[in-house]
């Protein structure tokens, strides 16, 4: 026979778990349109899922290629994927966080099973959302509706919202006494362009970099490059205010590709005598790609695509570019295994190897999200934290 206490303790995580949540969200119902907030409701976590209490997610220019339609998704849409927050309640079969845990949304899972989970380099997790969007769950459905209608859901994630539902390999816990309206930009930007310098690159001592695109992706690049000692990093980009703080970060030169009457692969090949060792595009163009391709020194250059070129347009390249013996190569989420790697940079951060504050120009009431996207549009911020 049961337990009285046994069986009433199970009936009352059961009715935590029954429990839907009205809450506000910032819904896009159609490109190119602001967000509206809404009241939602945030269907309660399925067996391997977890609901999580929002407390601040950042705005990266991902969340705005969707808004303009460069990054192709299925819409109405929860957008935001850099964020941080509480867990509020698990489904069934939950081990690795519990309610209460302070946790990062995963934008790329890692499922710990699929064949690139297991390769000790690649992180696109095979149950990622992000090669071919569905705007759902691993399951296939979404956990949000609204005025009747369901909502879809951004990279497995949605943070510009209250409360989202996410699966268990979407969500690492971190450390209890971080700060969340900071650890948030672990969640994508500083991740991704740290890890793209030191990981992906793997940027030498004493080498020189060139960073195009001084946005909030772009100075954590910056970032990794001074961490891996390198020598010289020339900062690339259109907009002169992002070059005070990209010296503040690490950059030793700065220059404007519009102050040239020549090509900046050019200037770049005279400046560092015959290319640099290790370039980056962080803008999501592709003549800046092609520019960082050309840039870096034929022989033994490293060029990373971090930025998300426009929806379907191709390159075209000499292949001879890359038969001198180039290297050209890509990342999402800076090459870091999702769910071992975040609560590893979040003790960090702890520990002061890295500090963000550089990247937060901006801190904002959730409701005002509208505000934080013209602001990035305006090239005024780096990072816009939205609270709740
Ligand atoms: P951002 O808009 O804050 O920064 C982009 C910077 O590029 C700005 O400072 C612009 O002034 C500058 N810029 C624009 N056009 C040019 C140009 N023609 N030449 C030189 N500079 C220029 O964006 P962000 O830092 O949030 O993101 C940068 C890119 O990285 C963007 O495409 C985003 O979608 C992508 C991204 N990728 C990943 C990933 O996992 N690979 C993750 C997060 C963001
Ligand atoms: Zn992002
Ligand atoms: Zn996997």
């Amino acid at each position: 026979m049961k337990s009285p206490i046994l069986h009433s303790e199970a009936l009352k995580i059961c009715v935590q778990l029954l429990f839907v949540i009205k809450c506000k969200a910032a819904v896009l119902w159609e490109l190119e349109k602001p967000f509206s907030i809404e009241e939602v409701e945030v269907a309660p976590p399925k067996a391997y899922e977890v609901r999580i209490k929002m407390v601040a997610t950042g705005i990266c220019r991902s969340d705005d290629h969707v808004v303009r339609g460069s990054l192709v998704t299925p819409l109405p849409m929860i957008l935001g994927h850099e964020a941080a927050g509480i867990v509020e309640s698990i489904g069934e079969g939950v081990t690795t966080v519990k309610p209460g845990d302070k946790v990062i949304p995963l934008f790329v899972p890692q499922c710990g099973k699929c064949s690139v989970c297991k390769h000790p380099e690649a992180n696109i997790c095979c149950k990622n959302d992000l090669t071919n969007p569905r705007g759902t769950l691993s399951d296939g459905t979404s956990r949000f509706t609204c005025k009747g209608k369901p909502i879809l859901q951004f990279l497995g994630t949605s943070t510009f919202t209250q409360y989202t539902v996410v699966d268990e390999m979407s969500v690492a816990k971190i450390d209890a006494a971080s700060p969340l309206e900071k650890v948030c930009l672990i969640g994508c930007g500083f991740s991704t362009g740290y890890g793209s310098a030191i990981k992906v690159a793997k940027v030498t001592q004493g080498s020189t970099c060139a960073v195009f695109g001084l946005g909030g992706v772009g100075l954590s690049v910056v970032m990794g490059c001074k961490a891996a000692g390198a020598a010289r990093i020339i900062g690339v980009d259109i907009n002169k205010d992002k070059f005070a703080k990209a010296k503040e970060v690490g950059a030793t030169e700065c220059i404007n590709p519009q102050d040239y009457e020549k090509p900046i692969q050019e200037v770049l090949q005279e400046m560092s005598g015959g290319g640099v060792d290790f370039s980056f595009e962080v803008i999501g163009r592709i003549d800046t790609m092609i520019s960082a391709l050309l840039c870096c020194q034929k022989a033994y250059g490293v060029s990373v695509i971090v930025g998300v070129p426009p929806n379907s347009q191709n390159i075209s390249i000499n292949p001879m570019l890359l038969l001198n013996g180039r290297t050209w190569k890509g990342a999402i989420f800076g090459g870091f295994k999702s769910k071992d790697s975040v609560p590893k940079l979040v003790a960090d951060f702890m520990a002061k190897k890295f500090s963000l504050d550089s990247l937060i120009t901006h801190v904002l009431p959730f409701e005002k999200i509208n505000e934080g996207f013209e602001l990035l549009r305006s090239g005024k911020s780096i990072r816009t934290i939205l609270t709740f």
